[in-house]
């Protein structure tokens, strides 16, 4: 069913602890934890505990969790101490964005200068 776990997903299993992280921030609906390939000195990863394939599939099914993910993703960057010099939040969405992982995420990255356009 739609929103349901998938046994093969990964960021499922981080959520229900069968593979571990760094975890750093939790809410009802939301899980955060460190990226294992960090890009910037602060790079954690929000996701909804429900699995929908990204972030687009997310917001139309369920806007809520939608909203929910990015609530968490700035009181991530506040308890991380990049909300004031400014934080990037990224939505990689389908294989040519560079999505790899497909379970909705949000990439929250700072704790350095962001370039723009990134790539
Ligand atoms: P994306 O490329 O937008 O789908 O981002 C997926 C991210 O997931 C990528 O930056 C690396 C990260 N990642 C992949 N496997 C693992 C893992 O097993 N643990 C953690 N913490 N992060 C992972």
């Amino acid at each position: 069913m739609a929103g349901e776990p998938q046994a093969d997903c990964l960021f499922c299993k981080i959520v229900k602890g069968e593979v571990p992280a760094t975890v750093v921030h939790e809410t009802e609906t939301t899980y955060a934890f460190r990226d294992i390939n960090p890009q910037a000195p602060t790079h954690v990863l929000v996701i909804p505990k429900v699995h929908y394939p990204d972030a687009a599939t997310l917001a139309a099914a369920d806007p809520q969790a939608a909203a929910d993910m990015l609530t968490a993703a700035g009181e991530i960057a506040a308890q991380e101490k990049i909300d004031g010099t400014g934080f990037r939040i990224v939505l990689n969405t389908g294989a040519g964005a560079g999505q790899t992982v497909f379970h909705a995420h949000a990439h929250v990255l700072g704790g350095r200068g962001l370039q723009w356009p990134p790539g």
